[in-house]
């Protein structure tokens, strides 16, 4: 959907005279991996309240932190989008939550104030895609399931 506001801040962005976006990468040293909650994608400022990444394929026993770039973000888990044994998490707002990932599957995840907007991504523990079906069976409201729908499919891509 292209509303008025996000087709200025495009047309900003094609000029190159918008506000400097930060788009630092996520930290990952082999065990530990980063995803920054942004109030704007970095390489697309009209796409705004992201994960990033949007997708994070880690191994079994590798922690993941919720770094609050920006403010106004938290994370939780989503019910029916978790491996069977698996934890779920909700954190605070502005939290920087870390996760270890014990069970492998498919997590999918939430920023609760922005979910209906689509503010929405996956963990992929130990490239295990079991619970895939399970998880395309939950249902969303707005922009969250056209989101969760296209993380999904470049998952059996
Ligand atoms: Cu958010």
């Amino acid at each position: 959907m292209l509303t008025r506001r996000n087709f200025v801040l495009s047309l900003t962005a094609l000029a190159g005279v918008g506000p400097a976006l930060a788009c630092p990468a996520p930290k990952a040293d082999g065990t530990s991996h980063g995803i920054l909650m942004l109030n704007a994608d970095c390489g697309d400022p009209g796409n705004p309240n992201v994960f990033e990444p949007a997708i994070l394929h880690i191994n079994t026993g590798d922690s993941v932190t919720f770094v609050p770039t920006d403010a106004g973000h938290n994370s939780a888990s989503k019910r029916g989008m978790i491996p069977d044994g698996a934890e779920p998490w909700n954190g605070a707002i502005d939290e920087r939550l870390t996760i270890e990932f014990n069970v492998p599957g498919i997590y999918g995840h939430i920023c609760v104030p922005h979910y209906e907007w689509g503010m929405v991504g996956l963990i992929v523990v130990g490239q295990d895609l079991s619970n895939l079906k399970a998880a395309k069976k939950v249902r969303h409201p707005g922009s969250a399931r056209k989101v969760f729908r296209s993380l999904l499919k470049e998952l059996e891509a």
